[in-house]
């Protein structure tokens, strides 16, 4: 028997083992009042009660600026986690946050900054461009390791230890955010949830 065969073998193994230690799975499908899947909506999961949330190893994420726009427009992290904000435009960016969990600024930069920034409350960040007008992203700091960002069919899957949670979904062009209890085992949950969500217009770039 060659390795490969052995490896063939063995995979389902393996994948089962992986699957009993992550436990539960939440499937959250986002739609809009129209019906239509809702990309970019940033789903979390909170345990109900008084049940601790660990504080998990956040992971370093990255906010492009491509074509002198913010891409993607969302990005979730977790508190503590940092962000790198690399331009790949050849011309010169200014991003800045107002947003009350974390200000800052990145002056007149190309290329990627030398520095990550951290950010270490919860909450949501408005970013701009000082340069140009009509760039507007969003950070979206989590307070729990739990968490996942819909895709273009509006749905996330998320790994959580069995528990009761809370379920939230925030999207920036929604003025409420969509909650839902739920409670896991081994079996994964599936979660719909419908969110009002108005683009807004598109500005004008000079
Ligand atoms: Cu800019």
């Amino acid at each position: 028997m060659n390795g490969r065969r052995v490896a063939r073998l063995l995979a389902p193994v393996l994948l089962a083992a992986t699957g009993a230690v992550s436990g539960a799975q939440i499937q959250a499908t986002v739609t809009g009042a129209d019906g239509k899947p809702v990309t970019q909506a940033v789903v979390t999961l909170k345990p109900t009660g008084n049940s601790p949330v660990p504080e998990g190893n956040p992971k370093s994420v990255v906010m492009d600026q491509v074509d002198k726009e913010f891409v993607p427009l969302v990005v979730p992290v977790q508190a503590g986690g940092a962000v790198s904000f690399p331009n790949k435009d050849n011309i010169r960016h200014h991003v800045y946050s107002f947003s009350a969990p974390k200000t800052f600024e990145l002056k007149l930069y190309s290329g990627v900054p030398s520095k990550p920034v951290v950010f270490d409350k919860p909450g949501v960040i408005t970013l701009g461009c000082n340069i140009h007008d009509w760039m507007v992203g969003y950070l979206f700091v989590t307070d729990t390791p739990w968490f996942g960002k819909t895709g273009a069919d509006g749905s996330v899957s998320i790994d959580a230890p069995p528990g009761e949670y809370t379920v939230r979904v925030w999207h920036p062009w929604s003025s409420a955010m969509a909650e839902q209890k739920v409670r896991t085992d081994a079996a994964p949950a599936k979660l719909a949830f419908r969110l009002s969500v108005v683009p807004p217009p598109v500005p004008a770039r000079k």
